[in-house]
């Protein structure tokens, strides 16, 4: 099954959807969206940072989340919370809060000292999405003014959710603009595949990738790659987590907030691959990044229920351009032009 895309299963099987009110963010009512498939797999989506709540498999022991959750609405309230969150315009830190479109300076917002981090202070993730749900897919809309979050261009953007009966979750971003803009949104999920408390310390990780960025003391990438070849980095063969982060206890950040850069790949190939026992994630993407970010200083600051908020609690696996493609074309783009919409997608499929 590994890598392995399974056929499309027949749109007309139904599959349950059931809302649910999750509260309120200044004012405004929270709703819940959850689909689950025939074989008991569960997507609940809020319309609030078009967040993706949870992610449930069915186990002997009953359903088992492999989200990083947060038990109410307060958990995603404050707009410096990531998790689960649909993140854009940029995914990635664009520093110095300004950043060359056209050979024009655009200034940023900055939301983290100088640097604009996950689209800045009023970027996707803290906003209240329209959402439009049906029996497999969520489909939220957004409409983005330069005035509400300082990027060039009105933006019109889509996410849908589905949840296929072949236990696909497939996220799909499309965007329109009315001026040259930036588009490079991910999905900032934490993945915690046990059932108890454990942190992912025990948890197995191949990625697609044989170099990551440098980055500097801000985390904004240079340009320069680095080979992962013999370094806790590489993850190019089925490698235990716990056994990469102790190569990383030298470190200033003591495990991984890195940009691994993503090769050309065939689309049924997953650029990452996590397990463990009998639970594997698979993440598709055809662009050339993925983040990935393992909780290194998380404290009790953050609350994920049973799941107790701590170092290495979760890990993330931000698909997405490389953050570089700002700076210089050769590493992407993500430009956005009246004339010609955007699309992008993340796919995973869980086995249990
Ligand atoms: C780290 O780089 C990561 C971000 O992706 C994350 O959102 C933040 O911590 C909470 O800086």
């Amino acid at each position: 099954m590994t890598g392995q895309i399974l056929p499309a299963m027949n749109k007309e099987d139904t599959m349950g959807l059931t809302t649910e009110a999750f509260g309120t963010v200044r004012g405004a009512a929270v709703t819940a969206y959850t689909i689950e498939n025939k074989h008991g797999v569960r997507m609940t989506v809020l319309d609030y940072g078009a967040t993706w709540y949870k992610l449930e498999v069915p186990t002997a022991a009953g359903h088992q989340n492999l989200l990083l959750s947060s038990p109410d609405i307060s958990g995603y309230a404050d707009p410096g919370s990531y998790h689960s969150k649909t993140i854009g315009r940029v995914a990635g830190r664009i520093g110095q809060g300004h950043y060359k479109q056209n050979g024009q300076v655009v200034n940023l917002p900055a939301n983290e000292g100088t640097t604009t981090l996950h689209g800045g202070p009023n970027g996707f993730s803290t906003r209240m999405w329209q959402a439009d749900a049906s029996a497999d897919t969520v489909k939220l809309t957004l409409h983005v003014t330069s005035a509400d979050d300082g990027f060039p261009g009105d933006v019109d953007v889509t996410v849908t959710y589905t949840l296929g009966e072949d236990d696909f979750v497939t996220i799909d971003y499309a965007a329109t603009s009315s001026a040259p803009t930036l588009f490079n949104p991910t999905n900032h999920a934490y993945w915690n595949l046990n059932a108890g408390d454990d942190t992912i310390q025990n948890h197995l990780l191949t990625l697609n990738s044989a170099q990551h960025y440098e980055v500097q003391a801000n985390k904004v990438p240079t340009g320069e790659l680095l080979a992962n070849l013999h370094s806790g980095f590489d993850f190019s063969r089925v490698t235990n987590l716990g056994d990469a982060l102790a190569e990383m206890q030298w470190t200033e950040e003591k495990g991984f907030d890195d940009i691994f850069a993503i090769p050309a790949h065939a689309t049924d190939e997953p650029v990452a691959t996590l397990t463990q026992g009998a639970i594997t994630v698979q993440e598709f993407s055809d662009r050339n990044a993925l983040v990935v970010f393992t909780a290194n200083k998380f404290g009790t600051e953050l609350n994920f229920g049973e799941k107790t908020s701590r170092p290495y609690i979760g890990i993330a696996m931000e698909a997405q351009t490389a953050p570089s493609a700002i700076d210089d074309p050769k590493f992407g783009d993500i430009t956005l032009s009246p004339d010609q919409p955007r699309h992008e997608q993340i796919r995973y499929h869980f086995s249990y």
